[in-house]
């Protein structure tokens, strides 16, 4: 397909790069926002070129929208909005950032996608591909767009590309050659209103994948096996802690095993895995399986999990201050990842959490509380929602305040020695903050600022 002009709607980080990405190939970009209060200038500077991009902000006009031949949506924007309805009603083709940066690769991908575990695997992934071979990316959901990079790679380059139900909403093309489905469990309901649809939004990456392909799918998850009918064409390679799979990643007597056409490889010993939780095993599994199907030597992914420690926000230990242990886990953004993160902590453990409202369910959350849970802080928009919840469980230990560092302080002032404080909000930060990674550094600010007793 060619095109001469293109919308890119979004000038957030992956609207930005997209714009940048067409700007490089020689196309007229017109950056598109709703917010009128961003600052133009400020963003024609970032896309430098200004004679090839033009920048509109508010609401979008049947003027804007001549001469466009394509319409690129950042992943924020739901595909069925009002303004994009337009658009396809003009019959100007959607894409996805995701499409656009596949348009312009020549790497070979591996996509992870799932509802939790995503970024690790993903960075685990990338760190490995990385210790192959230099030309390697790590991109996508994880915070570093595609089509930042696409259009340099190379047939060489390997992609680790964390992908987000948001982002296979508006694939066409998109083809990775291992894809990965981690496990799933209810989230972003607002957006996709059913868990079904966001089901189906998540099984679109293996939509265009061939029986040249590989999709990694989580064995000892029910929701995802139930759905295996949604894999047309790709071979099925699985991952579990707990049982023997006729193809792909296990344990076997302390050791991750690869079952490969019948024939059996030890990898690496689980022991020596440093991250914390069953939850990290699976990701381990999951990355294992990923990169021996994208042909990475045993070796290199043996000494990339040895030396492997987590990534940040995700049951991260901050700092010891007295006796008391502080876990920042502002990735936690939906009820399934916080679960992971209470059965994780070995001691009490006093939990901040509440945020933005994507109409969760909290109710095994609560349920995981007793044992574990000595008090829940809660902030942010869910407060109420989440409180009612913890009532119809019998769980009162409920306190309210109105900001991260207030719910710093509570916990600083009434932690015994040998409890945990934990961040693991259970939902998104956008209520109070720009983003999860925001909510974490800020967490980090405050405990590194508490003093010793
Ligand atoms: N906007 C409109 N109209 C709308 C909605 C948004 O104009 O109807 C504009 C906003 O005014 C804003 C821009 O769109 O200026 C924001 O675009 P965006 O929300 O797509 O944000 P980006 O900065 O491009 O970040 C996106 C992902 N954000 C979302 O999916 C919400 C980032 O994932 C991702 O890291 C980044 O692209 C790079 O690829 C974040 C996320 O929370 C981390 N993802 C969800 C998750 O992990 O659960 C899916």
């Amino acid at each position: 397909m060619e095109f001469k002009k293109v919308m890119v709607a979004g000038a957030g980080k992956s609207g930005i790069a997209s714009a940048g990405l067409l700007i490089r190939n020689g196309i007229d970009v017109v950056l598109y926002d709703g917010n009128t209060e961003l600052d133009k200038e400020a963003l024609m500077s970032e896309l430098r070129d200004s004679a090839k991009v033009e920048v509109a902000l508010g609401e979008l006009t049947d003027k804007m929208l001549e001469d466009i031949d394509l319409f690129v949506i950042s992943p924020g924007i739901p595909y069925d909005a009002p303004f994009v309805e337009k658009v396809k009603d003009k019959g100007i083709p959607v894409w996805g950032e995701i499409e656009l940066g596949y348009y312009y690769n020549h790497g070979c991908i591996a996509a992870i996608t799932g509802t939790n575990g995503k970024t690790t695997t993903t960075t685990l992934v990338g760190e490995i591909f990385r210790n192959h071979r230099e030309d390697s990316l790590t991109v996508g959901n994880i915070g570093l767009p595609f089509t930042r990079f696409a259009d340099s790679t190379t047939e060489e380059t390997l992609i680790a590309l964390e992908v987000s139900s948001f982002q296979m909403e508006t694939i066409q093309n998109f083809r990775p050659h291992v894809s990965a489905m981690l496990n799933l469990t209810p989230d972003h309901l607002n957006r996709h209103y059913t868990f079904d649809n966001y089901i189906d939004a998540k099984f679109r990456i293996t939509e265009n994948q061939t029986e040249d392909d590989y999709i990694v799918l989580n064995y000892d998850d029910p929701e995802t096996m139930s759905r295996v009918d949604k894999v047309k064409k790709a071979k099925k390679v699985y991952f579990s802690h707990n049982q023997e799979v006729e193809e792909g990643a296990y344990v076997e007597d302390g050791m991750i095993c690869i079952k490969r056409d019948g024939k059996k490889e030890e990898i690496l010993e689980v022991d020596r895995i440093q991250m914390l939780g069953v939850h990290n095993l699976e990701n381990v599994l999951a990355a294992v399986a990923i990169a021996y199907y994208m042909d990475i030597p045993v070796s290199v992914i043996r000494d990339t999990v040895y030396d492997f420690s987590g990534v940040e926000h995700r049951i991260e230990f901050v700092r010891e201050v007295n006796d008391v242990k502080y876990y920042n886990d502002s990735k936690g953004t939906n009820p399934d990842a916080a679960i992971k993160a209470i059965k994780a902590m070995n001691s009490t453990t006093l939990l901040i959490g509440g945020g933005y409202d994507k109409e969760s369910d909290y109710d095994e959350w609560v349920e995981c509380f007793p044992g574990k849970v000595r008090v829940l802080v809660l902030m942010g928009a869910t407060t109420e929602k989440i409180a009612s919840c913890c009532k119809r469980h019998g769980f009162n230990e409920i306190v309210r305040v109105d900001s991260l560092e207030a719910a710093v302080q509570y916990c600083y002032a009434h932690a015994k020695p040998g409890d945990n404080v934990l961040l693991s909000p259970a939902c998104a930060s956008w209520d109070m903050f720009k983003s999860y990674e925001e909510r974490g550094t800020l967490f980090k600010v405050y405990v590194n600022g508490l003093e010793e007793k």
